[in-house]
């Protein structure tokens, strides 16, 4: 592991609250879940809702070609990222991500913008989530998006919910532009440093091919984003929460 994951790596994943680590996963690993995935995306329709594909591709993930892609060198991986601490997967398959191609154009989504767990305080870092990719996804194709840098906020204000975390953010200028959908200009937020007290803010498409791994810090802003290439977007998530920390805010095990 020691070869993917350097000083550099925990420094950034600190700083941006993101990683991306290229090639973490040989790439021929992903190639029959990729195959299963096509098979049920050859089947559909055009007329077929965004909803009813999502609801026949996701019992895929519990088949052994998608556990397969969450290796022990991955899990290795996530527990150090979250500094040594116990994880625990809720579930023991990842969730396939899917966006059909289409948008008209890509832009910085206004909305949903969302945290999966509330906030803890000073607790700080509650688990990591990684993603990883079932086809390439180039930039525009509907990669998840983060605000890097937004772990680094709310750490001192105790147990905040993802929706009051948003209505907290909205009183710094950078957030309220952010979730403003009549802002022209979004590429901005991508292309510019934006800032909010000492922390640098920046929002990152998750790009990359099959074989290519991210981990984020699941404190992240993180939202959908439109897909304007022509491939399908086929991305593979798993959340690993930081077993005391959550087993805590649930109140017992989780
Ligand atoms: O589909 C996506 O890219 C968004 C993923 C997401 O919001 C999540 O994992 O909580």
């Amino acid at each position: 592991m020691e070869r993917l994951i350097t000083e550099e790596t925990y420094s950034a994943f600190a700083e941006r609250g993101y990683v991306r680590l290229p090639g973490f996963l040989p790439p021929e690993s992903a190639e029959p879940a990729i195959e299963r995935v096509q098979r049920v995306l050859a089947r559909a329709a055009p007329s077929d809702s965004v909803t009813a594909v999502r609801k026949r591709l996701k019992p895929l993930a519990k088949l052994p070609e998608f556990s397969a892609l969450l290796t022990s060198e991955l899990r290795q991986c996530a527990r150090a990222l979250a500094g040594g601490r116990a994880l625990s997967e809720i579930v023991d398959h990842p969730q396939i991500l899917f966006t059909p191609p289409g948008a008209s154009i890509w832009t910085v989504p206004h909305k949903i913008w969302h945290l999966d767990v509330p906030r803890l305080g000073e607790v700080g870092l509650v688990g990591v989530q990684m993603f990883t990719f079932l086809g390439k996804v180039e930039a525009g194709g509907g990669g998840t998006v983060v605000v890097a840098g937004s772990h680094r906020l709310l750490n001192d204000a105790g147990r905040v919910r993802s929706k009051d975390v948003k209505r907290r953010l909205s009183k710094e200028a950078y957030f309220q532009d952010l979730f403003n959908g009549a802002l022209p200009d979004r590429e901005r937020f991508v292309d510019e440093i934006g800032q909010v007290g000492d922390v640098s803010l920046q929002v990152i498409e998750f790009i990359g091919e099959p074989g290519d791994v991210y981990f984020s810090d699941l404190r992240v802003l993180h939202s959908l984003a439109p897909n304007a290439r022509s491939a399908p977007r086929l991305m593979l998530s798993q959340r690993f929460f930081a077993t005391e920390e959550i087993g805590a805010l649930y109140g017992g095990e989780i």
